[in-house]
């Protein structure tokens, strides 16, 4: 048997499980939303994080079933929260490929209910080059109903700046390579400022991917970046855990 034969049953078998990850804001410290990463509860292998199953996914086209699955299970969950937080979910270039991503998208606000201003969705440089008129087109559709677009691993591409005139970005996710050297590196440190300016100008907020560690947070702080995620402020948990210290869910 493969990881692939497993990840055929593992929706219907139930072992496919969002986790979230919280976002917040560098100035207050509130929480502004929370990330859904997947994870594959495996009934021998245990937990399987996303990156070894989601490009399997991507390349038998599961994906499209899976990324189905975590958007209508993530929309339902998030409208039995007490407290109206954004979910961002994160999206395959696949899914643009090959699915009516909008009407998707718009189907699952109507049968959740879940109201389209707390819905917010990834996607990667990789998306935008597979297709751009495409890609463009499903973008503004997607936004007309209300959805926000996060351009996510900022930084890591190769076509970044053209990415960021032509298409329409809701917020810049830089990646978390930048977090990782901000302390030691003046580059690092530099490029993290440079992509705050070029926010700033273009009006776009940015969130710093990755953030480890208090000093990490105080220079994100100075440099007035807008919202941050990263293990400091919130390793990805499932439902029943994130609000532990917070208000309670329905
Ligand atoms: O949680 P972890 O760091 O292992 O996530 C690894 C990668 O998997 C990240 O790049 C993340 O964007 C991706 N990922 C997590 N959940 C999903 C999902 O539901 N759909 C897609 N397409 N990618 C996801
Ligand atoms: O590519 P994307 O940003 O969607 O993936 C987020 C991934 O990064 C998740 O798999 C998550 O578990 C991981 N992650 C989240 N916060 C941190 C962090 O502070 N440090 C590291 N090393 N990884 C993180
Ligand atoms: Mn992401
Ligand atoms: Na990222």
């Amino acid at each position: 048997r493969s990881l692939a034969q497993d990840l055929r049953r593992a929706i219907e078998l139930d072992q496919l499980e969002p986790y979230y990850q919280v976002q917040t804001s560098v100035l207050t410290g509130d929480i502004r939303g929370y990330e859904v990463l997947l994870r594959w509860n495996h009934p021998e292998l245990g937990s399987v994080p996303p990156s070894e199953f989601i490009p399997i996914a991507e390349e038998n086209g599961l994906i499209l079933a899976i990324g189905e699955w975590v958007l209508r299970t993530a929309c339902q969950q998030a409208v039995s929260w007490h407290t109206p937080y954004k979910i961002a979910v994160n999206l395959s270039p696949v899914q643009f490929a090959h699915a009516d991503l909008s009407k998707l998208v718009h189907e699952i606000l109507l049968e959740t209910g879940l109201s389209p201003n707390r819905l917010e969705l990834e996607i990667t440089e990789s998306t935008i080059i597979a297709d751009k008129t495409r890609t463009l087109h499903i973008l503004r559709q997607i936004r007309a109903l209300g959805v926000t677009i996060a351009l996510d691993d900022f930084g890591t591409g190769y076509s970044s700046l053209d990415t960021l005139r032509s298409f329409p970005f809701d917020k810049i996710k830089l990646d978390r390579s930048f977090m990782s050297e901000v302390e030691q590196s003046p580059q690092a440190k530099a490029i993290v400022r440079a992509v705050l300016t070029l926010g700033k100008s273009l009006d776009i907020p940015v969130l710093a991917e990755g953030v480890e560690t208090d000093d990490q947070l105080s220079i994100l702080r100075i440099e007035q970046c807008d919202e941050a995620q990263g293990f400091f402020l919130g390793r990805p948990k499932p439902l029943n855990q994130i609000f532990r210290q917070g208000p309670a869910i329905a």
